[in-house]
């Protein structure tokens, strides 16, 4: 075997076994580099005769070639395994379950604030807005609670000291929303109000739902089978119910409306889940609604309650405290 031809088959050998693109490289320049060896039989070529020269001259260019090649061919197999491997490495099994799924869900307390709107809205109320800031008119005066009246005792007032106070209920609501809406007007308002009262039954802050209807010959009849409904639509159940007498300064004649409930021991409990009554003839006068054409009537409940009742919540503060391990049940 002529010198070329073994220089070119160790090579070949070297550039095969050749296990990365570093270790090929260092092998190129060993045999095409200026020092390298393939390129001293080049330059070798200018010492031989002509005749000598052609051959030997073709057979170290076709080694030359071929070796080229061959590097070529090498690194781009090199380079296509480290490409495979990195891709190995980094694949992520997309049909793996999550390590933590994170799912919130809504509070009780909306959720059954949502429940309470959606069973009104199918009774045809549309719900309404307004501030939980208020003034002195929206929430007592035109409600019917005259100045320095004992009934405004029975709301323990945060007030701001200029006037303003925080919502005791969502009463503003509905004295904006007569005096932008001629009768007939059916509907309800949501949201917080608040009360300076603190134990495991009243918060300072709670929600309420409260409803109203004005219309030519709306009765209390009406009334009783509006609740009747929303009672049964809420627990989907049937109770035996009972409308008790009661003062509110905004309704007359008000109630406060009473379910027969299942204790666990088999006994049962009336048990108050909301308030109502006709709106009172002052109250529409205020909102400049002649009270000789038309009749409304009015309810109101506490959303902590009805969902307390719902859920089997024996302490209204669990809703406040905002426990996950509380929360979740409900998710
Ligand atoms: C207007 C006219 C009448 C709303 C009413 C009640 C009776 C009532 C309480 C239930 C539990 C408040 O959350 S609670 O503490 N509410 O008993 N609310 S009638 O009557 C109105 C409201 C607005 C213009």
């Amino acid at each position: 075997m002529s010198e070329i031809e073994t220089l070119s088959a160790q090579a070949m050998a070297d550039i095969a076994a050749a296990a990365s693109p570093d270790a090929l490289e260092t092998l190129r320049v060993g045999l095409l580099g200026k020092q390298g060896s393939i390129t001293a039989q080049l330059k070798r070529l200018g010492t031989l005769p002509a005749e000598q020269r052609k051959v030997e001259g073709e057979a170290i260019n076709r080694a030359r070639d071929a070796i080229g090649q061959a590097l070529a061919e090498r690194k781009q197999v090199l380079e296509d395994a480290a490409l495979d491997a990195r891709l190995a490495g980094e694949a992520v099994d997309v049909t793996l379950a999550g390590r933590n799924d994170g799912r919130g869900g809504l509070h009780p307390i909306t959720r059954t604030l949502e429940r309470m709107t959606e069973i009104f809205a199918r009774l045809g109320y549309e719900l309404a807005d307004g501030p939980e800031i208020e003034d002195d008119w929206h929430n007592f005066e035109a409600l019917n609670f005259p100045p320095h009246h004992p009934a405004r005792a029975m709301h323990d007032t945060f007030y701001f000291g200029d006037g303003r106070l925080l919502r005791t209920h969502t009463s503003g609501v509905q004295v904006r929303y007569m005096a932008e809406h001629a009768p007939p007007l059916r509907m309800i308002a949501a949201g917080k109000v608040y009360r300076s009262d603190s134990d495991q039954t009243h918060s300072p802050m709670f929600h309420q739902v409260e409803g109203l209807l004005v219309d030519e010959h709306s009765t209390f009849a009406d009334l009783k089978g509006t609740l009747v409904e929303f009672v049964r639509a809420f627990f989907e159940r049937d109770f035996e119910m009972r409308f008790r007498p009661s003062y509110f300064p905004f309704v007359e004649p008000g109630a406060e409306v009473d379910i027969a409930w299942q204790q666990p021991d088999g006994s049962t409990r009336w048990l108050e889940v909301l308030g109502c009554g006709m709106v009172h003839p002052n109250v529409l006068k205020a909102s400049g609604i002649d009270p000789e054409r038309y009749t409304g009537f009015a309810f109101g409940m506490g959303v902590e309650r009805l969902a307390m009742l719902r859920y089997g919540v024996g302490d209204l503060r669990a809703f406040f405290d905002n426990d996950v391990r509380f929360l979740r049940q409900f998710a």
